[in-house]
């Protein structure tokens, strides 16, 4: 992994970049209004060794989230999550060596007043470098919703970053003013550690399992009347500790459990929380390392995730999603298979951006910043 190297200093910006992809033509095909750029900067701070992405000064039209454009409720969608206006805001290589160790996003009107968090609905920090314990697509580092406030996960543990590895950022902006929103500036600082910090933290990634995964393609799914389970099984091409887990159901859901095939042991089990009217506001989060050191997951072990909702209706609800993330120590990293980026999985998944890509603040990260 190269953790022995000497830590390089940058003070530069070490990429300008505007991206505009397909992202114009497609909106027209689509009938939405063309998306608005910025320009992007990224920089290594000199004395903390943080990676931080600017952007700016956007200029923002008012945009409709719940109702008309551009919000899509696209056939097979189904309901509470839509396709927004989603864009690749900028792709570069990871500057250094390091543990990855958290995030903080400011965002600022044209004096230099912070703005409110959902002035963005939805970032991610990708790393197209390396693929997902699951599934061959790029892993999704870091996940960030209009509520997400700033994380640091805990010292004991971190995501190792390699130089050169190439990373990205998604954005979609949520202006729901009503006016235009003038001179927005968007920081957002990934926090690092050195790779040679002292004592050395356990090597960490996400861990995302979704009941119904489907690259590029919506991974809502719906429940006929009657209790329903969905479970998905997989294997895991590297063995390794989960640490914690946490998840993402929609309303009617009721738990999601991990389970040995083999042994039908249950692994890991975390529940939906509600709000006084029964509405899901969130799931459980499980902390498995406290005591012991989580489950241990053996590479090519048969595993199963059930997604278990309740319809007490007599029709079908439609669009849930049952999605188990968490945080994942692999026994020896150098195992972690090299990821493919030319499978179809994996260029179906980035490939949808801003048409069928799915709104989704669920960060394995997250998850465990959360609960430690
Ligand atoms: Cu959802």
């Amino acid at each position: 992994m190269g953790h022995s190297r000497p830590w390089k200093l940058f003070a530069v910006a070490i990429v300008v970049v505007t991206t505009r992809l397909s992202a114009q033509s497609m909106a027209a095909s689509m009938k939405m209004p063309p998306m608005p750029h910025a320009p992007v900067r990224v920089t290594v701070d000199s004395t903390t060794h943080h990676v931080i992405v600017t952007t700016g000064p956007w200029t923002l039209p008012p945009m409709l989230m719940d109702g008309d454009l551009p919000m899509m409720n696209m056939a097979g969608m189904g309901e509470g999550h839509e396709a927004h206006q989603e864009q690749l805001l900028v792709k570069f290589p990871w500057p250094h060596d390091a543990w990855l160790r958290g995030f903080k996003l400011t965002i600022t009107d044209k004096d230099g007043n912070v703005m409110p968090q959902r002035t963005m609905h939805h970032m991610e920090f990708v790393n197209f470098d390396r693929r997902q314990l699951v599934y061959p697509m790029a892993e999704r580092v870091l996940g960030i919703g209009e509520e997400t406030a700033a994380i640091k996960l805990p010292r004991t543990v971190g995501v190792p970053m390699d130089s050169g590895q190439e990373v990205g950022v998604f954005l979609m902006w949520n202006n729901d003013t009503g006016h235009e929103l003038d001179g927005i500036n968007l920081r957002f600082e990934l926090i690092t550690a050195p790779r040679n910090l002292t004592p050395r933290p356990v090597a960490v990634l996400p861990f995302k399992v979704d009941v119904n995964n489907h690259p590029g393609l919506p991974d809502s799914y719906e429940v006929p009347p009657g209790g329903s389970s969905k479970s998905y099984e997989f294997t895991v091409p590297v063995s390794g500790r989960l640490l914690g887990v946490g998840g993402h159901m929609h309303d009617n859901g009721v738990e999601m459990r991990l389970e040995d095939v083999r042994t039908g042991k249950v692994l890991a089990r975390v529940h939906t929380l509600h709000d006084s009217a029964g509405d899901v506001i969130g799931v459980s989060r499980q902390l498995l390392a406290i005591k012991g050191r989580g489950p241990h997951l053996r590479a090519g072990r048969l595993y199963r995730m059930v997604s278990v909702y309740e319809n007490k209706t007599s029709v079908p609800i439609m669009g849930v999603m049952g999605v188990l993330g968490g945080l994942f120590a692999p026994d020896d990293i150098r195992d972690w298979p090299k990821v493919d980026r030319t499978s179809k999985e994996y260029l179906l998944d980035i490939a949808t951006g801003p048409v069928l890509r799915q709104v989704d603040a669920l960060s394995p990260v997250n998850v465990f910043a959360a609960i430690k």
